[in-house]
């Protein structure tokens, strides 16, 4: 088995640094699109058989570290009572605004509402057969919220901000609802074969910090608590947060990802030691040639050398237009420039 990976995460010797890409199934890769020609994403993400197809699918490609189950971070608001569909974001059928809707949201186990997620994850567990580890996932309870009060993903959430300064109550309850269900839901991806999960904060970045503190951090801190006892590593990734790396830094997971905005020298100075680092090259920065892949590659290895357990990644999910060859060349790099025979002094070498 390669567990660089698992290694990684927690700080431990690796033969080179392990990378994988956040969204890596998806729709940059042809035979992902010819599976969705057959299936909507819904019945893709509710189908074992066919999400661990997805969840396979960049693996076959890629010589990838770790693998993650295929399915949304919006997924589990179903089981809530929250009916929505893709196209291809999400768009929610009546958003959450008040208090009495959020008293209404169901509260029924996620092995009972999503039971498909933890079959998914077992299958896929198998079809690996411990060859590469596999990375169960959630939405941070804030990012969730900001789907589920504005309803849909829309640039600067006006309604959630909203919603935030005139009915804060109102959004910590919501925020209590969420963690409790993403407690059980990653307790459910962990049981059924996950070896370390994911938190995804991808909205974390629209609060300044104090309000990040009260209405994103402390949730999330609950959730590393809630599965602390399961002891698989935890990532949390918080994208256009620059402004919040020292307060993500204490939120008591093992790895912290950090979004391309921040060069990842400058973010582990100031995360400080005793956590991994993930990341950070600009998703769009694959639409250079491969040769100017391989060099911003070998630039954000190079700014990650020395630090105990980086684990390479792009700084967001990777975009649906994505070539190939790209992907191929930033892969092919962290493969070849980092480990025991190429330190990241190669670098300077080849110039
Ligand atoms: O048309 C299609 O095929 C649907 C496109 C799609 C896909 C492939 C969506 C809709 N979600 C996914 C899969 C997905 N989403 C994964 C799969 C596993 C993998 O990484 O390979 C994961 C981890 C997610 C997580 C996710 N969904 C996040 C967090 C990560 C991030 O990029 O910030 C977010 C914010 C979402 C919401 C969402 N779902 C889909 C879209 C297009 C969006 C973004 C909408 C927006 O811009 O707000």
């Amino acid at each position: 088995m390669t567990d660089r990976f698992l290694r990684a995460c927690r700080r431990q010797a690796v033969d080179r640094t392990p990378v994988w890409l956040m969204r890596q199934a998806g729709r940059y890769l042809p035979e992902y699109r010819a599976l969705r020609q057959r299936v909507d994403f819904l019945t893709l993400c509710k189908t074992p058989e066919l999400a661990v197809e997805a969840s396979l699918q960049p693996l076959r490609r890629f010589p990838l570290d770790a693998a993650i189950i295929f399915s949304d971070i919006l997924l589990p608001l179903e089981a809530l009572g929250c009916r929505m569909t893709f196209n291809p974001g999400p768009r929610l059928a009546e958003p959450i605004r008040t208090r009495e809707q959020v008293a209404a949201l169901d509260r029924r186990a996620a092995a009972e509402t999503v039971p498909f997620v933890g079959e998914a994850v077992g299958l896929l567990r198998r079809e690996l057969d411990g060859r590469t580890p596999v990375i169960g996932f959630c939405g941070a309870p804030f990012t969730l919220a900001a789907y589920l009060v504005q309803g849909e993903g829309k640039e600067g959430f006006g309604a959630l901000k909203t919603l935030q300064y005139r009915e804060p109550a109102t959004l910590e309850a919501l925020l209590e609802t969420l963690t409790a269900a993403m407690i059980d839901y990653l307790r459910l991806q962990i049981s059924s074969g996950a070896q370390a999960v994911q938190i995804f904060d991808s909205w974390a970045g629209l609060l300044d910090s104090p309000g990040y503190q009260r209405f994103a951090l402390r949730w999330v801190r609950t959730i590393v608590d809630g599965i602390a006892d399961l002891e698989v590593p935890v990532i949390y990734f918080i994208n256009g947060g620059p402004h919040l790396i020292e307060d993500a830094a204490t939120s008591g997971a093992d790895v912290l990802g950090i979004c391309w905005r921040t060069p990842l020298d400058v973010a582990a100075a100031r995360v400080g030691p005793g956590m991994s680092l993930q990341g950070n090259l600009d998703p769009h920065a694959l639409f250079a040639a491969p040769d100017e892949v391989r060099r911003l590659t070998r630039d954000v290895l190079a700014r990650a050398a020395g630090l105990p357990g980086h684990i390479m990644n792009l700084g967001h999910g990777i975009l649906p237009d994505t070539p190939i060859p790209s992907v191929e060349a930033l892969i092919d790099t962290v493969q070849h420039t980092t480990g025991k025979a190429a330190q990241p002094a190669t670098e300077t070498c080849r110039r």
